[in-house]
């Protein structure tokens, strides 16, 4: 591959899917500091009436969309189509956001004069998108963005720019002009250049978080740019007492598993109540191995298919292999089915005796086993960890649930439900490694517009007071 050329390959097959010239980061700026004051000037009501016309253009190819997610990706066609959905409902939802987070308010003031809070766009909005919702996570950034009144450069991840291409084109269709949204291919070092571009107002970044704190203290020296970073997680989910042990093992499996575990929401550590520690790990077993891996289009569809690429898998089996020679012992082990193709089946490893479990996030099928006896033990293994993104309890009664959701430090805390599937409708992001406040789904708006507090009048209006000779 030369320098210049991006080519990304389906995962299933490892056919060639796509190619593309790298872009010129200067220049994509420089159309989007021409094209913004125009697109910031139209009034509110257009650019909502031109996104809803984005999401139509979204509908007419649904299909086509998918099918193009799930060949660039590896996941299942039914995971793809849902990705597509979630692309469309974004823009109603950034529309409620965008006038509930940011809309025009009449503030109390005891002053004379009308005091007003009201919103400007920052300007150019770089948006760093991530291989696993290659449509739907960039997008969260870049509706509310331009609805807001920004200009936005979109960088997918070099792994899936086929997907980022697509979905701006379709910004393009609905008449957004485009200079308004583009995409830029490129890997990390046009990452790097549009994240340091003085003419770049704010990073929109959804990622690892060995990026997203490169970004930042790149960013350290500049605190007027906006810098929201959606990070990873080492995710908790608590099973304790339960009836209901095959519906618990399907929430895990599901946390655990769904999209091969490449989400940032996924579940990657289990801590079980060591009375149910027999029953809910056999069941969690027993459905771990039934799970069908496949390829996107195979039928009967799989649950799940490869990650992303070989380097990946490498990394996960490697993984796997660490925890097992420190003290974990293997539950389900973690296989590369398919030779060089970079499928990999779930593993299951229980690591209660291992004496230090690495903090990092297992981006991948990788679920680790701890057992624990008490409750307290049980938050606080929860909580042993430098992420704070996404928590589940699983079983427990009300007051239990109530302790657990009090102590665990993370963004997203749910009780009977998966750690993932999180709604777009709500706030969305996490603490510490995880990330910098809510900066994705609803809260996305706060990003994308800066307030202005104003008092005014027509005319200047003023008495001399004390202090002055009359
Ligand atoms: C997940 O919980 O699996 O729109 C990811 C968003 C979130 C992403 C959720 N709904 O940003």
């Amino acid at each position: 591959m030369s320098e210049n050329t991006i080519i990304s390959f389906e995962p299933a097959t490892g056919a060639e899917l796509w190619r593309g010239e790298v872009g010129d980061v200067d220049a994509a700026v420089e159309r989007a500091r021409r094209a913004w004051p125009a697109w910031a000037a139209l009034p509110l009501a257009t650019r909502i009436e031109l996104v809803r016309r984005f999401a139509n253009e979204v509908r007419k190819e649904q299909d086509a969309f998918a099918e193009l997610i799930a060949r660039e990706t590896g996941k299942p066609l039914w995971e793809s189509r849902t990705e597509v959905e979630a692309v469309i409902a974004k823009v109603e939802i950034s529309v409620r956001a965008y006038a509930e987070r940011t809309g025009q308010r009449k503030l109390d003031s005891a002053l004379q004069g009308t005091a007003a809070l009201r919103h400007k766009p920052h300007g150019v909005m770089a948006v760093l998108g991530p291989y696993n919702f290659p449509a739907h996570l960039p997008n969260g950034h870049i509706v509310p963005a331009l609805i807001a009144g920004n200009a936005v450069i979109l960088k997918p991840s070099e792994k899936t720019p086929a997907v980022g291409a697509f979905l701006v084109s379709l910004f393009g269709r609905a008449g957004i002009g485009e200079d308004v949204v583009q995409v830029l291919i490129g890997g990390p070092d046009e990452g790097k250049a549009l994240v340091a571009h003085p003419g770049v107002d704010g990073v929109l970044f959804t990622g690892s978080a060995q990026a997203g704190i490169a970004i930042n203290r790149k960013l350290a020296a500049e605190p007027g740019k906006i810098v929201a970073l959606e990070m990873g997680g080492n995710n908790p989910i608590v099973v304790w007492d339960t009836p209901k042990i095959h519906d618990a093992a399907v929430l895990i499996v599901q946390s655990a598993f769904t999209t091969a575990g490449q989400r940032c929401t996924a579940a990657r550590r289990l801590i079980v109540k060591a009375g149910f520690y027999d029953q809910v790990v056999e069941e969690v077993k027993r459905l771990t191995d039934r799970i069908i891996v496949g390829a996107p289009f195979d039928d009967p569809a799989p649950f799940m298919g490869p990650v992303i690429d070989g380097r990946a898998a490498d990394q996960l089996t490697e993984s796997f292999l660490y925890l097992l020679s420190n003290g974990g012992k293997a539950i389900s082990h973690m296989r590369r089915p398919l030779g060089d193709l970079p499928f990999v089946t779930p593993g299951l490893i229980d690591t209660t005796a291992m004496a230090e479990r690495p903090d990092v996030e297992l981006f991948g099928p990788l679920l680790q086993v701890i057992r624990v006896e008490e409750f307290d033990e049980a938050i606080a293994e929860a909580n042993n960890t430098r992420f704070g993104l996404a928590a589940s309890l699983i079983g427990g009664n009300s007051q239990e649930y109530n302790r657990f959701w009090a102590n665990i430090r993370a963004g997203i805390v749910n009780w009977n439900r998966p750690t993932n599937g999180a709604s777009s409708a709500a706030p969305f992001g996490g603490v510490g490694l995880s990330g910098n406040h809510r900066p994705a789904a609803f809260y996305a708006a706060d990003y994308c517009a800066y307030p202005v507090a104003s008092t005014e009048m027509e005319q200047p209006r003023a008495s001399v007071g004390v202090g002055f000779k009359v």
